[in-house]
């Protein structure tokens, strides 16, 4: 199979690694993104700040019935049941954060009851409740949920850096997703659907791979949106 690595490589690097490898423009595109960059520079319009933290309060609302859903996934499907205290320790945190969103809101002023869902928002959270189907496989939904961890750890990561100009009312954000604990969290996630994925027929393989870059736009969609680039 020309072109495919054997099961022997992507044991060790994980599907995971051969991918972010393969999709590193896509991957940086999505945790690079000029919103991100604005923040880490210290340029970022705070307008646009409010925009993202109004969209995204309500994309976290429809993201913890997402997160259910692999749950739910796990307990049928999953060979390792310590899965399940890797999901569920997400979803404890989604509490935590839709309190923090509210009060973070009401600090800069946002109304979170006018919030009107954007289009790349509508979008993304449509794709999120496709993914929710009991016909989407557990090795599917685990890798997309990964993604979409990720993509947040990776870029607010990035604003914390030695070097970067985040402003200081901005830090608290960052360090939400930025935080070496969320990073650890990320790689729990990244270790279970490594080994869904090591073990996956071909063509589950190909809708996990699908799934991830359609995630990975989805971000850059939403960070275009919250930037007002869109
Ligand atoms: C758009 N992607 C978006 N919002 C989030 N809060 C996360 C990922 C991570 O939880």
């Amino acid at each position: 199979m020309e072109g495919k690595k054997t099961r022997e490589e992507v044991e060790k690097s994980g599907m995971i690694g051969t991918w972010m490898r393969k999709h590193r423009l896509i991957y940086s595109g999505a945790t690079k993104h000029p919103f991100i960059l604005s923040i880490r520079d210290g340029t970022v319009d705070l307008e646009a700040f409010k925009t993202w933290l109004g969209q995204d309060y309500i994309f976290v609302r429809a993201f913890a019935p997402f997160v259910a859903s692999v749950l739910i996934k796990a307990w049928k499907e999953s060979d390792d049941s310590s899965d399940m205290e890797v999901i569920l320790s997400g979803m404890a945190s989604l509490n935590d954060e839709i309190a923090w969103f509210k009060s973070e809101a009401a600090k800069w002023g946002v109304q979170l009851s006018e919030v009107v869902p954007q289009k790349a928002n509508q979008d993304y959270c449509r794709f999120l409740e496709s993914l929710m189907s009991p016909d989407v496989e557990y090795t599917v939904a685990i890798t997309a949920f990964w993604a979409i961890e990720a993509v947040y750890q990776g870029s607010f990561a990035l604003c914390l850096e030695d070097g970067s100009k985040t402003p200081a009312e901005l830090t608290e954000t960052c360090r939400r997703w930025g935080n070496d604990g969320f990073g650890q969290y990320c790689n729990s996630l990244q270790k279970i659907a490594n080994r869904r994925l090591g073990k996956t027929p071909d063509d589950v393989l190909t809708k996990a791979e699908v799934t991830l870059l359609r995630v990975l736009e989805h971000e850059v969609e939403f960070w275009n949106m919250s930037h007002g680039s869109a």
